[in-house]
């Protein structure tokens, strides 16, 4: 069994391909709404012109929970911390653990537990739409090497995902970092979808300048990202460009945003390697402003 701590947007998306696919999954969460829209009605995916519905399993977190093989941690950064007992409670003999969160330092949070905790990434842009109903924009799930993994892998391929292996997931981390560090608060800060960033030069600017920022500070700390910064985060502005970020879409609900361990962590490892980023600065002091007027 799989199961998925969360109800968001990429919990719904990645649970429902998975069952689609007949493989057995259950979410787990703690947001009423949304599980009681997953145990009424279904996941609702709209994919590439294409709208469908399955079935999904959906209970409460603290409630009793069959073993996993698999536990997925597709739940917000905010709520780590509250998560770690759940996360490693009922986890199989030789069970493992995968965060699949945007940012830095969940793993870390995460391994307070018995369990063993692996890191993967994904770049899948997903909508919530309303409890149980997500817009999705195809990416790549990318899983750290470990034995085991490549099961989990073939689970998503059986599930029509793109996955695979990586022995650079620090890199992928600190790629996605970039990506989320740039397009999240800026999208989150001008109330646009992620592919409006592309259009005003000024804020293209800032978009790309933040996402230089992050490579310098991975450069620093020694995972260079291997890749330009400015031709990553416009691309995936770009495939992403009608997804409203996952930061804009917190705000809207009035949600705690990720930009602690986006912005915050990035600027607080900067100000440790003595690496200048003004402009993850600012974005992270004015969502720090937002969020206070926001939550
Ligand atoms: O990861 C994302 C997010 O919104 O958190 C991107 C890739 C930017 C898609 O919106």
């Amino acid at each position: 069994v799989i199961r998925i701590l969360g109800t968001g947007a990429l919990a719904s998306y990645l649970g429902g391909r998975l069952a689609r696919a007949g493989v057995p999954v259950v979410l787990a969460g703690s947001w009423t709404d949304g599980l009681a829209a997953l145990s009424r009605s279904g996941v609702t995916v709209h994919e590439d012109g294409e709208s469908w519905t399955e079935p999904l399993r959906a209970v409460g977190i603290g409630g009793s929970l069959e073993p996993a093989e698999w536990v997925l941690v597709l739940a917000k950064s905010p709520q780590t911390p509250s998560l770690v007992p759940h996360a490693h409670r009922n986890l199989a003999p030789g069970g493992t653990l995968v965060t699949f969160q945007n940012g830095l330092g969940n793993r870390e949070i995460l391994q307070a537990g018995p369990g063993r905790v692996l890191q993967g990434v994904s770049t899948t842009g997903v909508t919530l739409l309303r409890p149980g109903e997500v817009r999705a924009l195809a990416g790549t799930w990318l899983l750290e090497e470990a034995p085991s993994v490549p099961a989990l892998v073939a689970l998503f391929r059986r599930a029509g995902l793109e996955a695979e292996t990586t022995p650079e997931i620090e890199v992928a981390v600190w790629r996605k970092l970039a990506v989320n560090c740039a397009i999240n608060p800026l999208s989150a800060l001008l109330g646009v979808a992620n592919g409006a960033l592309l259009e005003d030069p000024a804020t293209r600017e800032r978009l790309c300048e933040a996402a230089r920022e992050v490579a310098r500070v991975a450069e620093a700390r020694g995972t260079p990202l291997g890749v330009d910064p400015v031709t990553l985060v416009a691309e995936v502005a770009r495939k992403t460009g009608s997804n409203r970020s996952s930061m804009l879409q917190d705000l809207d609900r009035g949600l705690p945003t990720e930009i602690e361990s986006l912005n915050g962590a990035l600027v607080a490892e900067a100000a440790r390697r003595g690496v200048p980023v003004p402009v993850n600065t600012s974005l992270l002091a004015s969502v720090r402003a937002l969020e206070r007027k926001a939550v």
